[in-house]
This record gives structure tokens, C-alpha cells and sequence, in this order.
């Protein structure tokens, strides 16, 4: 008995369809047989990617260990590798499951031709009581069928299944492009292999910080090791079917003329011997004569006609443009246009939307969106999607689910990939999450992907490990304005809690449980994940984080001790709590001032958005109110960051402070800001301190020419501050410790400025 469903195996949207048909009464007996059958498979992780179609039965097929193999020889030589991985045991000719397996028009899978899916990558995976049919449209199809059929399997058993499947999005995968400590071999070499497993096709290779890909070595071959290390990622890539794509960044300093065309076209070559057959070129973050679009567009066609179209072996091109999102084009410039008419239209050019760091919708073609760019490039955009990446954000780990991307616009699209986290481990779940998204988005579920994503990344504490990625997935505060939720169960109570509490003093007894239920959740995961063997690269890139975790657990949990304490009158109890929050929120200021100490965003940040704030009020309120009781002087500061910024310049007024010792700083962000005539940017501490040093570094001269230097006690009086020193792009204020609580610049012309905030630094006397 076959039951037809369409594009997903979740039992959930199983139910769904069980539920429109109960009025045929045949059907509803076939599916309540099937429903048994099911559940099997819904208590595991389900396939991911969702396939394109799925018809089930109830039966299943057992394995045996005695398998006849047909095909083998004429089919994808990975696929046949990885298929005998899963079906090991005895083969024979004439026992045995029969195994059909190859692609379209190989004799094994003739007769299954009508079922084969003609989309690229497609296949069609047939499993019956007596044989199992793996037909792929193409070598990577086949490939697919197998990876799927491994999902599949639980415990040598298989559900009697047919799949119809292929993917929406051309191009799916990661690109490693990055600023911070590039991926280990290593890690690549993993992350290869779960490409291949969730049917990404895709790896491009442009880490910032490689200067063999960037200036100032793009024009030199790879030294020995290095060149063995790429060859090795090439061929692991090609035995999980993925395209390696190398990318070159050569905009800094590249001459438009023929020698440095030459120069481009030696390093491809010698890429090429290394075995790279994909290739990128990047015009990203640079400025003066490389952004000049009729350059670069002659520069692609040239590569494409001299070198693609003569090896025959390299797929096209894909290009980074300068103005990769919208809020940095220029419309009126006209370089997106230029690109757009003047590059070989087989050329791909990316696009990471409307801003750095945005999420993609549809869009028309006079507001933005996916519609905006298409118009002006005359061709589906390739995608770079700037998440989990936190080279902007170098405290916080990001591990919530994707979600963001509407899930219609696979057409409007020739690629979707991710740029990563440097810590490539945790990555992992967001990347998960692209690889279902961009296969088959418009059954793309965020929770359930992100839930699956936690089994295959850590089986053994899949749902620890949930629990503490659903407090590391906002990134804070920053100069991008990009977000995400988090805590996301938890918010509403911390919501009504904190109404109830800080305007009333009172509070529901189930909401403080949940609360308290939560504090010590997160104390319990930290330690088990702590302590977890089974991920060794994952457990250690979120050490730090986890340390933090714990102790804001403890936090929680005590602070809502004092609550209680309070509560109940009881004073030395209160005491005795308190005195333990200090000491906690101590051991979180060391943890952040010791751990990840990157010079950018130095520290450990965890569950910002929703639980420290929840404890911080908490704490203020009640130490307010049992100074109010008792009549004492409880210090009510939460200590985490007591200094704020205030700006009325749009790119910097979110930007987020911070403090390690005696130095405060704004946070660098690395796009172009402009700073209007007359505008300000205040820094105000906690309290009045002995000023040392401000240095000032705004990547260009003669800023004391424009900006003035002042500084308050009040906020009233404001005394303005001689710059003891003016070098290249740095300034230097040494105030011989004038008292101050703000510190305020401004542009005191009429006149914008562009700058760059490198550095913005105050040292203060402790
Ligand atoms: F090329 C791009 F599409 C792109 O996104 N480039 C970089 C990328 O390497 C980086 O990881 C990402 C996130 O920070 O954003 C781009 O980097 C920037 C972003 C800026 F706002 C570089 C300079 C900027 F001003």
C-alpha cells in the first residue's frame, strides 16, 4: 500500500494531509497503517535536505549483509565508494538485495529513466522489500541518492521509500571569507566531508588573512606546504562532490595593464596543476583604481575567454563585486550597471542584499531586494550571506538557527552561500541550516533544521547543546544593526517577570520557577558540554563562552535567591547571597578580560539579549529595595559595562563599548562612516576618573584640523583638550590626569567627513 506525499517526511506535515483527506475512508486506513510505520523514522533526525518529494509505505527493508550489485562500474566512482561504506557485507551475482546504481543512461538505471528528476543534481532513490534503486541525473545526483540513503538507514533498517529530489539553488555552500585566524587544515577537511553529506556544492576559498590570495603575495605561487595542503583539500572536496572554488583578491594594488593580467593568469594556471578547476575573483573592500568596473569586467572577460573556455574543464566564473550591497551602491555611479552589461553573461556576481550584513527577500525592481540587484547586473545574483560570520562581533559566539531568507526566491538566485565564523566547528549549525535552506527552501523549517543540526554536530548532547545555543545567537550591540533572537522560550516570562517586578515588587510563583529552571540549565549544560569527549574542536572553541555560561547560571540562580530572601525578610540570608553575586559578576569580568583577547572585540559575551539583562534589573532592584528596608548602601551596579556611548552619527551611535583594565574603548567598525558637519560622538564613564590618554586613529591625516577634543565633569562645562601629538593618522591627547566623566569629539566644521574608526581609545586612572 503506497501513500503519495509531497516534499517532506515530517510527521507533522504528515498529520497535516491526514487530517484534509479523513473523509476518504481508504485513504484513512492506509495512512493510520502508515502512521505506525512512521514514527521510526520522526523520532530521528528525518533526511535534511527536505527531498522534493517522498512517497512511503509501511514495510521496511532489512538488511541482509549479501548484496548484487548493478552498475557499479559505469557509476559515479564516489558515490560507489560511499555506498559500499553503508552496504558492507558479502556481494554476489545472484543473491542478495539487488542494488541498481548509476546515472541517467547507464544500462543499470535504464528502465528507472522516467523517474529520474532532469533537474542538475537530481536523483531518484527507490527502496523496496528486494532492491534499492539509486538513480542520479547526473554524476553528483547519484552521489546524492547514496548520501540520502545513509540518512536513512537506523540500525540495518530502511522504510520502503520512494524519493524524487534535486535542488532549487544552483550553487550552495560556504565561502571562507572571513577577517581573524583562518580555518586549520583540518578543519576544512571535515568541513568537506559534511558538505557532501547535506548536498552543498560549494566551498570558495577567500580567507582575508591568506596572503597568497590577497596583497601582497596574489601575483606568487603558494610556498611547498601550503601548495600540498590546497591539492589535498581539492581532491577531498572532489570525493564528497563539491566544487573547490579559489578566489583571488588582487584589487589592492593591481596594475590594468598586460603584465598584471599575465601575473593573474600564471597563478590560476599554477592553481590549475594543483588541481582547481573553480575560480573567483574578488574586488571586495578595496578603494582607488581597482574599483574601476570597466577594468574589472575587461579583467573577468579576459580571464574567462583566455583561460575558462580554454581549459573546457573550469566552471564559470564568479566574481565579487565593489559595491557587493546595496547601502554602498551607488546607482548614479553606474558601476553595478557597468558590470552588468559589459561581463560575460556565464559570469556570476555576488551580493550580500541590501546591506553588509542582511538577509534576502524579493524585493522590486525601484526599492531593493533580490529584484533591485538582478535588474542592474542582468542576471541572478550569487548570494553571500553574511551569517554566522562575527569577524564584527569577536565576543559572541553565534549558534541560533537560520532563518531570515524568504523562501520563494530560489529563482532569483544562481548561488547561496555562507561566510562563516572563524571557529569552524560551531559553525557547523548555521551552515547545516544553509545547506536545507538552499536546497529546498520552500520547505526549508528553521527550528527543525536547527534542532537536526545539534544531533549531527554533537549526538551524544544534542539537547544540551541546544540549550546553550539558544542563549549565543544574538550578537549584541553593533555597528551593522544586524540581530537575531534569542531565548527565544524564556523571553516572554523574563518579559512578564520584569513588569511585574520592577513596577510592582511582586512576582508570579510559576514564572520565578521557570526562571529558576533555566539558571540551573544552563549551569547543568555548561558542565555536561564541558566534560563531552565526543567533539573535541567543538567543545574547545566554545570553552570560554561555556565558562561564562555557567557562572551566569550561578548568577541567575543567586540573584533570584536574594529575591526570595527578600521576600521573606530574611536579612543575613540576603547578605550572605549578595556577597556571593559579587564575587560571580568578579569571575565574569576576569573570564571576559582573560579569555579571547583579539584586539577588535576582546572577551566572552553569552545570553546578552534576554537573560543577563533579566538578572541585571533583578539584582538593581531588589538590592534598591533592601536599601530602601534596611536603610544601607548596597552597591546596585551590575558592573558589566557602566560606561555608554552616545553619537548623533547614525553609524555610530549602536556602536558598542568596551573595557579591558583601565582602557575603554569604542569598538572598530570597519566600514567607511560618514560623520556630518557639526556632529558629535560623547563617551560618558560611570563616574569622574583621572584621564590618561586618548588616542585617536581615524585612517587619515590632519584630523585635529576638523575634530575637536573636550571633555566634562558634568556635561555642562566642557573644556576643550589640546592634542599633545599628530602622526600620520593617529592622534594623541595626554591630559595629565584631568578629571573627566565625558569625553566628547566632534566635527566642528560644517562639512562631512569620511572616515574610518580604527581607533578610539580612553586610558583612565583606577
Ligand atoms: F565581499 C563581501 F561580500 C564581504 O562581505 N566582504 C567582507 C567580509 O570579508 C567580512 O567577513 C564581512 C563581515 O564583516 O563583511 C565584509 O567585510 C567588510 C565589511 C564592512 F562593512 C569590510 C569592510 C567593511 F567596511
Amino acid at each position: 500500500m503506497v501513500f503519495y506525499f509531497h516534499k517532506t517526511l515530517s510527521l507533522q506535515y504528515f498529520k497535516y494531509n491526514l487530517y484534509k483527506f479523513t473523509d476518504m475512508k481508504k485513504t484513512f486506513l492506509a495512512i493510520l497503517g502508515l502512521t505506525a510505520g512512521m514514527t521510526i523514522y520522526a523520532q530521528n533526525v528525518a533526511v535534511q535536505p527536505t527531498p522534493q518529494q517522498v512517497k512511503t509505505s509501511t514495510e521496511t527493508l532489512t538488511l541482509t549483509g549479501i548484496y548484487q550489485f548493478n552498475g557499479e562500474n559505469e557509476a559515479n566512482p564516489f558515490a560507489i565508494k560511499e555506498l559500499k561504506e553503508v552496504l558492507v557485507g558479502k556481494h554476489s551475482n545472484k543473491d542478495g538485495i539487488r542494488i541498481y546504481v548509476g546515472e541517467r543512461g547507464d544500462k543499470a538505471v535504464r528502465k528507472y529513466n522516467k523517474f529520474i528528476p532532469k533537474q542538475a543534481e537530481g536523483y531518484f532513490l527507490r527502496i523496496t522489500p528486494k532492491d534499492i534503486v539509486l538513480a542520479g541525473n547526473d554524476e553528483r545526483g547519484t552521489f546524492y541518492a547514496v548520501q540520502t540513503l545513509k540518512q536513512l538507514l537506523k540500525e540495518q533498517q530502511l522504510p520502503t521509500i520512494e524519493i524524487t529530489d534535486y535542488p532549487e539553488i544552483a550553487y550552495r555552500g560556504v565561502v571562507e571569507g572571513f577577517y581573524g585566524t583562518p580555518w586549520s587544515h583540518q578543519a576544512r577537511l571535515r568541513h568537506l566531508k559534511f558538505y557532501g553529506e547535506h548536498k552543498m556544492n560549494t566551498y570558495i576559498y577567500g580567507p582575508k588573512d591568506d596572503p597568497y590570495h590577497s596583497s601582497p603575495n596574489w601575483r606568487l605561487p603558494y610556498p611547498e606546504q601550503e601548495a600540498k595542503q590546497i591539492k589535498e583539500l581539492v581532491e577531498v572536496a572532489q570525493e564528497n562532490e563539491v566544487n573547490f572554488v579559489w578566489a583571488i583578491h588582487p584589487g589592492k594594488d593591481i596594475q590594468w595593464n598586460q603584465a598584471d593580467r599575465d601575473n593573474l593568469l600564471n597563478k590560476f594556471d599554477k592553481m590549475y596543476e594543483l588541481g582547481v578547476r573553480s575560480f573567483a575573483v574578488f574586488f571586495d573592500d578595496i578603494s582607488g583604481e581597482g574599483t574601476n568596473p570597466v577594468k574589472q569586467a575587461e579583467l573577468l572577460n579576459y580571464i574567462d575567454e583566455n583561460f575558462v573556455k580554454v581549459k573546457k574543464d573550469v566552471t564559470p566564473l564568479i566574481m565579487c563585486p565593489t559595491e557587493y550591497n546595496k547601502s554602498w551602491s551607488n546607482p548614479k555611479g553606474g558601476y553595478l550597471t557597468t558590470l552588468g552589461t559589459k561581463l560575460n553573461p556565464s559570469i556570476h556576481i555576488m551580493w550580500t542584499g541590501d546591506r553588509v550584513i542582511s538577509d534576502m527577500y524579493e524585493g522590486n525592481t525601484e526599492k531593493g531586494g533580490m529584484k533591485w540587484i538582478n535588474n542592474l547586473i542582468q542576471r541572478p545574483a550569487y548570494v553571500w550571506w553574511n551569517f554566522p560570520v562575527s569577524d564584527y562581533v569577536r565576543d559572541h559566539l553565534l549558534m541560533g538557527p537560520v532563518y531570515g531568507n524568504d523562501k520563494h526566491i530560489a529563482n532569483l538566485m544562481s548561488g547561496f552561500v555562507t561566510n562563516p565564523m572563524e571557529h569552524a566547528e560551531s559553525s557547523l549549525i548555521a551552515i547545516y541550516g544553509v545547506a536545507s535552506y538552499s536546497w529546498n527552501p520552500d520547505e526549508y523549517d528553521s527550528d527543525k533544521a536547527w534542532k537536526d543540526a545539534m544531533k549531527t554536530v554533537l549526538p551524544s548532547a544534542a539537547e544540551e547543546l541546544e540549550i546553550f545555543a539558544t542563549h549565543n545567537s544574538d550578537l549584541g550591540a553593533n555597528g551593522h544593526g544586524y540581530r537575531r533572537e534569542e531565548s527565544v522560550a524564556l523571553k516572554p516570562i523574563a518579559e512578564r517577570f520584569l513588569n511585574d517586578y520592577l513596577n510592582k515588587g511582586t512576582y508570579q510563583g510559576e514564572d520565578f520557577l521557570s526562571i529558576i529552571n533555566t539558571f540551573h540549565s544552563m549551569i547543568e549544560v555548561a558542565d555536561v558540554l564541558m566534560t563531552n569527549t565526543e567533539n573535541p574542536a567543538l567543545i574547545a572553541e566554545m570553552k570560554p563562552w561555556l565558562i561564562q555560561h555557567k557562572l551566569t547560571g550561578e548568577l541567575g540562580k543567586e540573584v533570584f535567591a536574594m529575591t526570595e530572601a527578600y521576600k521573606n525578610g530574611k536579612q543575613d540570608y540576603f547578605l550572605r547571597k549578595y556577597k556571593h553575586v559579587k564575587a560571580l559578576q568578579q569571575q565574569m569580568f576576569d573570564v571576559d578580560q582573560t579569555y579571547n583577547q583579539n584586539p577588535y572585540q576582546p572577551g566572552v559575551k553569552t545570553a546578552g539579549l534576554v537573560i543577563k539583562p533579566l538578572i541585571d534589573k533583578t539584582f538593581a532592584k531588589v538590592v534598591e529595595l533592601y536599601n530602601k528596608r534596611f536603610n544601607t548602601q548596597l552597591d546596585t551596579k551590575t558592573d558589566y559595562m557602566p560606561h555608554t556611548l552616545t553619537s548623533d552619527v547614525s553609524q555610530l551611535k549602536n556602536l558598542p563599548l568596551r573595557q579591558k583594565t583601565n582602557h575603554i574603548l569604542v569598538s572598530p567598525a570597519n566600514e567607511v562612516i560618514k560623520w556630518q558637519g557639526k556632529g558629535y560622538m560623547t563617551i560618558e564613564l560611570d563616574k569622574a576618573y583621572p584621564i590618561l590618554t586618548i588616542n585617536i586613529n581615524f585612517d587619515k591625516p590632519e584630523v585635529n584640523v576638523w575634530g575637536v577634543l573636550e571633555i566634562s565633569t558634568d556635561g555642562k562645562r566642557w573644556q576643550k583638550v589640546d592634542y599633545t601629538q599628530v602622526h600620520n593618522n593617529w592622534i594623541y591627547a595626554e591630559t595629565g590626569k584631568v578629571l573627566a566623566k565625558m569625553i566628547r569629539f566632534t566635527n566642528s566644521q560644517e562639512k562631512e567627513q569620511e572616515i574610518y574608526l580604527r581607533q578610539f581609545s580612553i586610558t583612565v586612572k583606577k
